[in-house]
């Protein structure tokens, strides 16, 4: 019922309800879900409104008219006072049905989320920090697990169990197209079931108040046919090539020599740090810190030339670097595909 509800719903007819964050339009079962409810709601509230507003119109123009007659001497009943009585029961009628209708509709919703089909589903840990997002890929082979950052991919049609952690403080995951809003709480794992029906690329963004660059907190969703997500999972379990040309051979000294791998881990180099993002794969990541850029070497050069410039008070320290020492670092870590 709710399904087909959301097919009449009016705002799908207005371009800016769509778009890749947007709860407007839904491409996973759980966001559909929220939808049907939304669409309920908006139709209820939206009927009762235009109905109030009509009445009172009638009771203005009434009332006008009432004005200009003779008057009421004073302890007589008004004639209008019967079908009043009548009026009035019917309106606390109308808006008990209706209240009962939504409490009704949310619960089903509600039931709807709680029992999604978790076979098959796959677990991604994902840990929210000022102002990055870790996202890890567990698999029961523990050589299969891998981690990324700022990214998540999901295979279409295959239920995705994310589990929610905050390493500092709360931050909460929010991408529209796929479900509702989550907390990450520090000490506490959340979760949220996601079973993805459309390819397509989504936002997803913080929508919990977290410091100076809770904005520049966004998420890049990829959903995929299950083939190509497999070769991206597959090319991420390993590790980039190894840098060949001198100028990228160079980029790799420095950043070992300037300890960019004290907080950014590289796989395949001696850089285990994890106070940062997960440099492995970043070149093939469509943006740079959490949405920051769009990924491109100048955005990357602009950002190690000052990260505080470009996202002001993030935790990343400006590491003083020459311009040939930069463009060795960015054709280095361009590599790193
Ligand atoms: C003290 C720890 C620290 C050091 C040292 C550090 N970084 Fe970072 N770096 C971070 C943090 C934290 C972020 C995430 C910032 C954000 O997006 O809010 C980051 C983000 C980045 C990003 C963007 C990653 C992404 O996912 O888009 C790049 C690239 C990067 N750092 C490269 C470097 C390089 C190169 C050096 C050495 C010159 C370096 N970092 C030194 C902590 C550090
Ligand atoms: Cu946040």
């Amino acid at each position: 019922m709710i399904r087909r509800i959301t097919r009449l719903a009016p705002c799908l007819a207005l371009a800016g309800c769509a778009g890749v964050q947007s709860a407007l339009d839904p491409a996973s079962d759980q966001a559909s879900s929220v939808f049907g409810i939304w669409s309920l709601m908006l139709w209820i509230c939206g009927v009762m409104y235009a109905l109030v507003l009509a009445f009172l119109a009638a009771a203005i123009w009434k009332a006008r008219h009432r004005l200009s007659g003779p008057p009421i001497a004073e302890g007589q009943k008004s004639p209008a006072d019967r079908p009043l009585t009548r009026v009035l029961t019917g309106w606390v009628g109308l808006t008990v049905v209706g209240l009962l209708v939504l409490t009704f509709g949310s619960f089903l919703v509600d039931r709807q989320l709680a029992l999604a089909d978790q076979k098959n589903a796959q677990t991604i840990k994902i840990t929210a920090n000022q102002w990055w997002w870790k996202v890890e890929y567990d698999d029961p082979v523990p050589g299969r697990r891998f981690v990324t950052a700022n990214e998540l991919h999901l295979p279409v049609d295959r239920p995705a169990r994310i589990e929610l952690e905050a390493g500092d403080v709360i931050h909460s995951f929010w991408v529209p197209n796929l479900g509702g809003k989550q907390d990450l709480i520090p000490g506490r794992t959340n979760r949220l079931l996601v079973t993805p029906r459309r390819v397509g690329l989504f936002r997803g963004q913080c929508a919990e108040f977290c410091g100076l660059q809770h904005a520049w907190m966004a998420l890049d969703v990829t959903v995929e046919p299950q083939t190509a997500f497999a070769a991206w999972a597959e090319a991420q379990r390993r590790a980039p090539a190894p840098p060949s040309t001198p100028e990228a051979l160079r980029g790799r000294d420095v950043f070992i020599g300037a300890a960019c791998n004290s907080c950014h881990q590289v796989t395949g180099q001696p850089a285990q740090g994890q106070t940062g993002p997960d440099l492995t794969h970043m070149a093939s990541r469509p943006s740079l810190a959490a949405g920051a850029r769009p990924y491109s070497r100048q955005a990357l050069d602009e950002w190690l030339r000052d990260p505080q410039a470009l996202k002001p008070g993030n935790h990343m320290p400006l590491v003083a670097t020459r311009a040939d020492e930069r463009a060795a670092l960015v054709a280095y870590l361009d590599t790193l595909k």
